[in-house]
């Protein structure tokens, strides 16, 4: 990976896990649902869910229950887990930004670069306006406005198209396996934030957002 200074000129962002902990709000959520079908659930697994969109999510949970589900079940069962976690998130505020995401994106931005946003969750948007930060954005891709989840590149792809900007001058920021596997996918360099034995993908792993220097990249 090349480290010269000023050779990118958009950092695009995830959300979950990245700008702030709604991954645990999942988590809270999902493991309501999958206790409710005898699906057994801990944080190792979680892992796997992040980054994956709603209805992916359910299925790799209920691959695990006892019996198998109607799509009306899935569909009862996906609403209720998503209700839930909007009574949670709707709690939010710009308190709930991550240590470190908000210094990164002023950093970004003072240095002249562009910032996206790339989550596949039908309520980013709804976690931006809690968090105050939605203007920090040149961009931003939620689910509405891709085909494919991640770890498919589209979600990067399409924020790198909406910035003007090919992806090899995109820096991606993920925390979940399969968010970097789509910001690999898309061509992009990948900074993972969490623990190197999980994102083993990532070009470069930091523990938290508080540690990501743009000159290091
Ligand atoms: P929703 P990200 C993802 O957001 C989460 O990581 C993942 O755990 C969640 O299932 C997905 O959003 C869908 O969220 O149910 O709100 O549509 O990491 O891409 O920002
Ligand atoms: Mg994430």
């Amino acid at each position: 990976m090349s480290r010269t200074a000023g050779r990118y000129k958009a950092v695009i962002f995830d959300l979950d896990g990245v700008i702030t902990d709604t991954a645990h709000y999942h988590y809270l959520a999902w493991k309501r649902t999958a206790d409710s079908v005898g699906a057994p659930f801990d944080e190792e697994f979680n892992e796997q869910l992040k980054g994956v969109d709603r209805m992916g999510s359910l299925a790799l949970i209920l691959a695990r229950a006892p019996r198998s589900f109607s799509n009306e079940e899935k569909l009862a069962l996906a609403d209720a887990k998503n209700r839930h976690y909007q009574e949670l998130i709707a709690t939010m505020t710009p308190g709930d930004l991550l240590p470190g995401a908000l210094d990164a994106l002023e950093a970004v931005r003072a240095a002249g670069l562009k910032t996206g946003l790339a989550s596949v969750s039908k309520n980013a948007f709804t976690v931006l306006d809690r968090l105050g930060i939605r203007d920090r954005f040149d961009t931003v891709v939620d689910a509405a406005q891709i085909a494919n989840s991640k770890p498919h590149p589209e979600i990067f792809l399409t924020a790198a198209a909406q910035l003007g900007l090919a992806p090899v001058d995109c820096l991606g920021v993920e925390d979940a396996v399969a968010g970097v596997a789509s910001i690999k996918d898309a061509g992009m360099v990948a900074v993972g934030v969490g623990k190197p034995e999980v994102l083993t993908q990532a070009d470069r792993v930091i523990p938290s957002m508080l540690e990501f220097r743009l000159e290091d990249y």
